[in-house]
């Protein structure tokens, strides 16, 4: 056995059965490891596609994505997956070749500090320069990938390493030699009583969900528990999407610049925020200082990641917890004989303006030629209606308009890049989404920008045959961009028009993808038909109006009840 055959044994022993990733010279002898072992890896057609198929794995999963690259450029091309990982907790385990020990530091053929590069955008990383510490490093690496706030970890291994001989005995014995994980504090027993005294002076609570309250195993039960047993209304952030059914009463929608009126209004009025799993970063929160300072409010904050707390915002009472512990705990401690009758006349009005914005949407669903994107995206959501698919976007304004108007049926269910914001994103992590769940249908919405990021993974799409329906989401521009330049410089549209876009069908047809093209609504709800009856990957390239906008929207950096909204308030 040498060091490559342990890294296999070790990712078989924990259960891997998808890592996705591509070859290269440094790596050349773990490839023949893969090769003995029949282990299952997934070529990609570029490593950052390797990276998004991991996250999309294990959004949907809860179990770590495995990446494998090789030294150099393998390894760079990694880097926006790792910190779109980052920056959206999602668990990945990264194994990347680095050149010999003895040419380390001479600038060989392919080499990169892959550990300085992505020491800002990793969890953790490790090059591992003592064959003796593999084994050692891969367990600790993979326990901190899921443990406390979950994150991308990765381990660069020389190829010298890969290839020495290694007695499994003796790996064996130092394998858990240093694990420094911690468990969290668990803080939520003590701090109850506080809690529901807050709650009990309180005549305008939220309670925000944030993306920790998905990623903690069986977090939304407690949640949906806890706020039926207060009668609380609660909003989600973009990463909470999917922790509360659509259509439940105390459901508010989603928060933030592009978050419905009663959310906003909700986040911008309330005398208790109860804010569980977020970060309250600048999409949901523009500027913190300026939030805190207007109103008179008591925040509670709940993390698992205690340097959240008070990084963007000052809370008064502060949790350092998981989401699901949070929920079980806060409901244990509930007092006897509780009432929260003193908030009803804030969820009337709530609720009211929720009616309202419900009225809008439903006038967005306006069946015209060129086709407008509420309207397809309604139509794709109807048409899967009760069948729990997995949704999946790119970045941009088609990201937005399905956060607003798809509902997701349940948690790990609606998959986007968050944090970073990730052009590209959307094809391979809807391949590594659907590979975790091939039982239920993904559905993917891109642009026609985004989509050109990392179209090749069709390649790979139509390898795996997997049920993944992609919609491409045309407006001919980079429409996020577009729309800010219209609102914001004047109509200056400066590198934002896509000329010169390809046939999308053909591009489709050329990797054996069945496809068909979306003109108008005939042509769409038809070609929705073919897709959901065709067993595999299906494409629809939809001709959008190029002009349509996403709103409500508050302007960057400015307060919740900023939010635009047309016809909101006639
Ligand atoms: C890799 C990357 N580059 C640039 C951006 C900035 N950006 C955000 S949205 C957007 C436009 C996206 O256009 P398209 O994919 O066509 O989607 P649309 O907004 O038209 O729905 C751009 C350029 C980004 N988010 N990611
Ligand atoms: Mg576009």
């Amino acid at each position: 056995m040498n060091g490559a055959d342990l890294v296999i044994r070790f990712l078989l022993d924990k259960g891997v059965r998808h890592a996705f990733g591509y070859p290269g010279g440094p790596v050349l002898v773990l490839y023949e490891a893969i090769h003995k072992a029949d282990f299952p890896h997934i070529l990609t057609r570029h490593e950052q596609g390797a990276a998004h198929a991991a996250e999309g794995y294990a959004k949907v999963s809860g179990r770590p994505g495995v990446i494998i690259a090789t030294s150099g450029p393998g390894a760079t091309n990694l880097v926006t997956g790792l910190a779109d990982a980052y920056l959206d907790s999602v668990p990945l385990l990264a194994i990347t070749g680095a050149v010999a020990r003895s040419a380390t530091g001479t600038d060989a053929f392919q080499e990169a500090d892959i550990t300085g590069v992505t020491q800002p955008v990793t969890k953790y990383n490790y090059l591992v320069m003592d064959p003796d510490e593999l084994l050692p490093v891969l367990e600790e690496a993979w326990t901190l990938t899921t443990s406390g706030r979950p994150g991308p970890v990765l381990v660069n291994i020389p190829k010298d390493i890969m290839a020495l001989p290694i007695d499994p005995d003796q790996a064996n014995a130092a394998a858990n030699t240093f694990v420094r994980h911690r468990p969290p504090v668990i803080r939520t027993r003590a701090m109850a009583d506080q809690v529901y005294e807050a709650l009990r002076h309180s005549r305008r609570p939220l309670l925000i969900a944030g993306g920790g309250c998905i990623i903690a195993p069986g977090g939304t039960d407690d949640l949906i528990q806890f706020v039926e047993s207060l009668n609380l209304p609660v909003a989600t952030t973009l990463m909470g999407k999917g922790a509360i059914r659509n259509d439940h009463p105390l459901y508010l929608g989603q928060l933030g610049m592009h978050g419905t009126p009663q959310a906003n209004t909700a986040l911008g009025t309330c005398d208790l925020l109860l804010a569980v799993g977020t970060r309250f970063s600048d999409r949901i929160i523009g500027d913190p200082a300026a939030y805190q300072s207007t109103g008179e409010r008591v925040i509670i904050h709940v993390d698992i990641d205690a340097a959240e707390i008070g990084k963007n915002l000052r809370a008064d009472i502060e949790i350092e917890d998981d989401a699901a512990d949070f929920f079980e705990h806060i409901l244990a401690a509930r007092p006897e004989a509780y009432t929260s009758g003193q908030w009803l006349d804030w969820l009337t009005m709530l609720r009211s303006k929720r009616e309202r914005y419900y009225q809008l949407k439903e006038a967005m669903y306006r069946a015209q030629s060129p086709l407008l994107p509420q309207y397809v995206i309604h139509q794709v959501a109807q048409a899967l209606q009760g069948q729990n698919p997995i949704v999946v976007t790119d970045v941009g304004q088609h990201q937005m308009f399905v956060a607003q108007h798809f509902p997701v049926e349940s948690p790990r269910s609606f998959i986007t890049s968050g944090g970073l914001g990730t052009m590209g994103f959307g094809l391979p992590a809807a391949i590594g989404a659907s590979a975790a769940s091939p039982e239920r249908t993904t559905v993917i919405f891109t642009g026609d920008g985004g989509f050109q990021m990392t179209v090749q993974e069709l390649g790979l799409l139509a390898q795996l045959g997997l049920p993944v329906k992609i919609l491409i989401m045309d407006n001919g521009c980079l429409g996020m961009v577009r729309q800010w330049q219209e609102l914001f410089f004047d109509e200056h549209y400066s590198q934002s028009l896509l000329q010169n876009n390809p046939d999308f069908v053909k591009i489709a047809d050329a990797y054996h993808i069945p496809a068909g093209l979306a003109a108008g609504p005939d042509d769409l709800n038809r070609q929705i038909g073919l897709a959901l009856a065709t067993r595999g990957p299906y494409l629809i390239h939809c001709i959008l109006d190029p002009r349509e906008n996403v709103y409500p929207m508050i302007p960057a950096g400015k307060m919740p009840q900023d939010l635009i909204m047309p016809g909101m308030d006639d």
